[in-house]
């Protein structure tokens, strides 16, 4: 059993001290002691969790690796606290990638501390049934916002050693070695520890260390992955009630799949029908579907480990495709078959991209819309292309949507594909509805095709390949949704 912690009358502000009234915060009013004395007793005791979180073995292995690669020396790595939405009212948290990598915790506020001799996680005390802040404290006040692991329960939880979050300020000063710190998730641990001219390798060493997926994290991709293929279905059943709701509905729908089935969305869903296909960050999603329209989804679902998929599909809202949208739409997807076939290991990180974009252009220019010939557009000195292709064709994918964002140019951008590593292949072609230099029939036309793909010993396997990618198919699937009838989401 936990001590009660009834605080003493504060003496140091203006209150009067009482025997009968307890001060319990500055801008909180008096509490009767009674009241304190009646809700932190009689209450029937927890038993403990047996449980232990499934990536406990995975995570002890990455420390240790993390651990190993700065040869023992104390590393800070937070995960940063809610943030406001407004006023009073916060966003739910969401860990920070690099900490959760390390320690599978989605609570918000603790830090890890990584060293050679054992890592520690340090955790914020509990406000339960023992404390007066079981029910004065609306932030974190168990009453209020439910249960947390304290130190016990999540040194059992994520098979790491815990102390409480309070000790962090004396056991840093303690440490035989400056510690090297991740900045900028938690302004009071950047307070807390003086920088070190090492602290910038940190997050690229992070960054690295994630390119390659662990078995535990594949796993979790292809589980978030198969949510995300089951939301486009219910995208496709939904299709009727956007046509009088317009994009809202095809939005609503893909986020309660997310939701249910994982922790959130990885990113804000894109649902741009019509020519806001051609807005490549389109996630305002007011529009209007209509008949004859393409929808473009964008979208993934977070899981429940918060690995995330991010799959497109360009969809024909009636169900079938115009022989000029179609046209569109092969071409896109030859490109994709094309950067998929380039994705293998010790391949260039950017040979999906050139490969994807080869096609493009082969096909731009027999479209009359690039001059030609191929070879001349692709010229590194004019690409006149990327008005109509716009961004590049892959990004890595993980735990965050655009993963592994610090990871040296050369070991990312400029660099090779591993085994291991997951990857987006996500051509597109974009029609701008006022752009003179299209053919008219082809304004305001937007085909994006993404899948993921892991690359493997030999090759690549796409992760996302259960979801309908030729027209023809794309075609077939939605009249076979439509045939089951049921708006309902399966659910
Ligand atoms: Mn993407």
């Amino acid at each position: 059993m936990r001590d009660a912690s009834i605080p003493e009358p504060d003496v140091s502000a203006d209150h009067p001290v009482s025997e009968h009234w307890v001060w319990t915060g500055p801008h909180r009013p008096p509490t009767p002691r009674a009241l304190i004395e009646h809700m932190t007793a009689n209450w029937a005791p927890e038993a403990p969790s047996p449980e232990t979180h499934p990536a406990a073995p995975f995570t002890r292995v990455r420390r240790e690796r993390l651990a190993a690669h700065f040869a023992g020396r104390p590393l800070v790595v937070p995960t940063g606290h809610p943030k406001v939405r407004a006023n009073d009212t916060d966003y739910r948290f969401r860990a920070g990638t690099d900490f959760f990598y390390l320690t599978a915790s989605h609570d918000p506020d603790l830090v890890l501390v990584v060293s050679g001799a054992g890592s520690t996680l340090y955790v914020p005390r509990r406000r339960d049934t023992a404390t007066h802040e079981f029910f004065t404290d609306a932030r974190y006040g168990e009453l209020w916002v439910g249960p947390r692991r304290g130190v016990e329960e999540s040194a059992h939880f994520y098979g790491i050693d815990c102390r409480p979050l309070e000790e962090l300020d004396k056991d840093l000063a303690q440490l035989p070695v400056a510690p090297i710190t991740l900045r900028g998730v938690d302004a009071a641990v950047d307070a807390l520890v003086a920088p070190s001219e090492d602290d910038a390798a940190l997050p690229h060493v992070l960054s690295e260390m994630r390119l390659v997926k662990d078995e535990f994290e594949v796993a979790q991709l292809q589980l978030a992955i198969d949510h995300t293929v089951a939301g486009f279905a219910d995208v496709v059943r939904a299709l009727p009630s956007a046509l009088a709701r317009g994009e809202r509905v095809v939005e609503g729908v893909f986020n309660l799949r997310a939701r249910v089935e994982g922790n959130d969305v990885g990113y804000d869903t894109i649902a741009a029908a019509g020519h806001h296909a051609t807005i490549l960050h389109w996630t305002r999603n007011t529009g209007p579907v209509r008949a004859g329209d393409l929808l473009l989804l964008d979208a993934g679902v977070e899981g429940p480990e918060l690995y995330t998929a991010d799959v497109t599909r360009t969809l024909p809202v009636s169900g079938a495709y115009s022989p000029a949208q179609r046209r569109v739409y092969e071409l896109v997807l030859a490109a994709q078959e094309a950067g998929i076939a380039a994705t293998r290991p010790g391949a260039a990180f950017l040979d999906p991209h050139d490969a994807a974009t080869r096609v493009l252009v082969e096909g731009l220019c027999a479209m009359d819309i690039l001059e030609g010939p191929p070879e001349a557009e692709l010229a590194k000195d004019r690409q006149l292309y990327r008005r109509y292709t716009l961004h590049g064709v892959s990004h890595m994918l993980g735990l965050d949507v655009h993963d592994c964002a610090n990871a040296r140019e050369e070991m990312y951008r400029t660099g090779e594909l591993g085994e291991g590593y997951v990857l987006t292949v996500e051509p597109g072609l974009y029609f701008q509805a006022n752009d003179l230099t299209v053919p008219e029939e082809y304004r305001g036309i937007g085909v994006r095709i993404e899948d993921d793909v892991l690359v493997t010993r030999d090759g690549a396997r796409n992760l996302s390949g259960a979801l309908p990618r030729g027209a023809d198919e794309v075609e077939a699937w939605m009249a076979r949704e439509w045939a089951g009838g049921s708006p309902a989401l399966g659910l």
